[in-house]
């Protein structure tokens, strides 16, 4: 466990326009990462529609080379169709997004964790750039898929991720524009040094503990695809627990 890099203090949050292939290596001076340094993580909950394209995607983007952890609820095929595409796969019972995807990040042994949805809505074409963007020195690198639209969203989930994200930058202090995505690639570190308590609420807990301990954080537009299979959040219970672990997150920061 090790301290967020010297060089970020005050500098906020940045939006990652693009990212030069010519970046330098990581702010703490080692090595590159490369795709043999990540871990490709989710949660799955009966996505037979779209796990074999989610894993194929990832494969076909990564050479193969990027370590695949699902963390499986499902009754359905999911998870004989996880193993048969090389994913290592941990059964648990289903308990929720956070408790799922707080598992697959404690499985996963590489460097770079990287998280995604299992159901085909997040853009696996942007793994190289989330990686150069760690390779350049972010500590967490977050899809920002509210600011280019994201039409593919319905319109009520839409709203509500805009709240959430107008509600975290008043508490926060400074913009941030897309707090309830879930792809993201996080340094290790980061993952190791917190300790994380939401359920519902995990992904706005993943962007805003490392944002208030002064990490490097960037949000990086990406396009959002409709869902394939049927979502397993209920928008106003889900809606609310979301709020109160932005809320409750953020006085566990400060107080
Ligand atoms: N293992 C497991 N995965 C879950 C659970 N709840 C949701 N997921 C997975 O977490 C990801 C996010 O859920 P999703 O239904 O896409 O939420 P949405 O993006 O808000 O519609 C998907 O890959 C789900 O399959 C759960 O209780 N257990
Ligand atoms: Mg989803």
């Amino acid at each position: 466990m090790s301290a967020p890099s010297a060089d970020q203090s005050g500098a906020g949050m940045a939006v990652e326009a693009s990212v030069e292939a010519t970046a330098a290596p990581s702010a703490a001076g080692e090595d590159r990462y490369t795709f043999d340094d990540v871990s490709v993580v989710m949660g799955t909950y009966n996505e037979e529609a779209a796990v074999e394209t989610v894993l194929t995607d990832i494969d076909r983007v990564t050479g193969g080379r990027a370590n695949v952890v699902c963390v499986d609820g499902s009754s359905d095929r999911t998870p004989e169709i996880a193993r048969e595409h090389g994913a290592r796969v941990i059964d648990q019972e289903p308990q929720g997004y956070g408790v799922a995807v707080e598992r697959a990040l404690a499985a996963a042994d590489r460097p770079v964790i990287v998280t995604t949805d299992c159901d085909d809505t997040y853009p696996m074409e942007q793994l190289p750039a989330f990686l150069e963007a760690i390779n350049a020195g972010r500590d967490v690198v977050s899809g920002d898929r509210l600011s280019g639209g994201a039409t593919a969203m319905p319109a009520v989930n839409r709203w509500g991720n805009h709240l959430f994200a107008a509600f975290a930058s008043v508490l926060l202090g400074e913009r941030v524009r897309d707090t309830t995505t879930g792809m993201r690639a996080y340094r290790r570190e980061v993952i190791e040094s917190i300790e994380w308590t939401e359920n519902t609420g995990l992904s706005a807990e993943l962007l805003m503990r490392p944002l208030l301990r002064d990490y490097d954080v960037a949000e990086r537009q990406i396009p959002y695809r409709d869902r394939a299979g049927e979502t397993t959040l209920d928008p106003l219970r889900g809606g609310a627990e979301i709020a109160a672990s932005i809320g409750r997150v953020w006085v566990d920061e400060r107080f």
